[in-house]
């Protein structure tokens, strides 16, 4: 148990002195003797990609898919499995410090993208080390290409660490930006950023990207949960008490924000945050006290809905609440995975019970899950290639 944690922090440290991905060769393999109703096929077997970490549909019904290279590039292609080019639509690895967790991780395409052109990036740049949340333009003349010169920085926020970086931005339902922020990274939450409400670090954010307000680039919605305080606690924050919240995604149908929370040594968290609710961290790893110095004041804490420990994988990917029509057993089900083992599970969660089932057993490091406009589900391998789920043939 011990050995298998050690193993691949010793193998990143490796990778981090010799300046090569943290993510190459630490692969648990698949348990062989499962039966999965289900495996993962490559969707686009003709486009592959460096490092990609998550791929994204702009809802504007042009079928095209967008992935996120961590090095600071967004490719572009046509929705159809028999594509042979992805464009360059933005490539901004001037500005961005990648390797390990850093890079371009995270891209959002707001309703009205159609109208305004306007997209936003979270990337990780140095000098100092920090996080930023940006606006750029698509391109007046060519829908496949944004104007690299039209960024504005709405968010910068500094990282102490160059771990933990969280990196998902999305739109919620109600049109606001939600950001996703690590405790700062280190281990343990050194820092204690994930209970301090006076920083950014350790929580998922909303703020709303379509006005200004005062000294910000953007505004604090009206109703975000320490707006007026009186203690200096950050107005942007949603909710807290998260370590690594790298994946989350809206359920529009249910209204439920879906957070896959990155776990220390032990365990892995699926959480339904609500607004304003405290995940726990650093004062629990999951529904365990973690021993903080702080003790195992469990007040006012929201424990994951699901959780599971370091034998089935070591890094939570969240995924999507599956609304698609190709997998109609599926409908309803958070189809989630995990980096380091490669599995993917479907959780069904009807706000008291859940089901968990393990769909397939990949042999690759999956980053992130993604939607085309129709719902359908892919799946981003690490190893530079966009899967999707199809029914084994037993
Ligand atoms: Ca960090
Ligand atoms: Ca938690």
């Amino acid at each position: 148990m011990k050995l298998k944690i050690v193993v691949p922090i010793v193998v990143a440290l490796i990778a981090i002195i010799l300046g090569v991905s943290v993510f190459q060769g630490v692969l648990n393999s698949p348990t062989p003797e499962t039966q999965h109703l289900y495996s993962v096929n490559v969707a686009f077997p003709n486009v592959q990609f460096k490092e990609p970490v998550g791929i994204y549909a702009a809802d504007d019904q042009s079928n095209r898919l967008f992935v996120v290279e961590q090095a600071g590039l967004i490719k572009v292609f046509e929705n159809n499995e028999s594509v042979n080019t992805a464009a360059v639509f933005l490539n901004i690895s001037d500005r961005v410090i990648s390797g390990g967790e850093l890079g371009l991780l995270g891209l959002a395409f707001p309703r009205q993208f159609n109208e305004s052109g306007f997209f936003y990036v979270y990337y990780t740049t140095d000098n100092p080390l920090r996080s930023i949340v940006s606006r750029f333009s698509v391109s007046q003349t060519n829908a496949n290409q944004a104007d690299v010169n039209s960024e504005e920085v709405l968010l910068q926020v500094g990282q102490p660490f160059s771990n933990h970086n969280g990196g998902q931005i999305s739109f919620g339902p109600d049109g606001y930006l939600y950001i996703g922020l690590g405790d700062g990274g280190g281990a343990g939450d050194p820092l204690g950023n994930g209970q301090n409400r006076s920083t950014l670090l350790g929580k998922i954010l909303r703020i709303d990207v379509n006005s200004a307000s005062g000294s910000l680039k953007y505004s604090i919605p009206r109703d975000n949960p320490f707006v007026g305080n009186s203690q200096g606690f950050r107005e942007e924050i949603y909710a807290y008490g998260l370590r690594n919240p790298w994946r989350f995604s809206f359920d529009p149908t249910l209204g439920l924000l879906w957070v896959g929370d990155v776990g220390q040594d032990r365990i892995e968290e699926v959480n339904v945050v609500k607004i304003g609710g405290n995940y726990g961290w650093n004062i629990m790893e999951g529904s365990s006290c973690y021993s903080p110095p702080l003790g195992c004041n469990q007040t006012g804490l929201s424990l994951p809905i699901w959780e599971y420990n370091h034998s089935l994988g070591y890094s939570v990917t969240g995924g999507f609440v599956y609304r698609g029509a190709a997998f109609p057993e599926l409908v309803g089900a958070y189809v989630y995975g995990d980096y380091g083992s490669g599995r993917i599970w479907a959780l069904r969660y009807d706000g008291v019970n859940r089901t968990n089932s393990e769909l397939a057993a990949t042999g690759f490091h999956i980053t992130s899950f993604g939607l085309d406009q129709k719902g359908e589900l892919y799946v981003c391998g690490y190893d530079g290639y966009i899967y999707s789920l199809q029914r084994s043939t037993a």
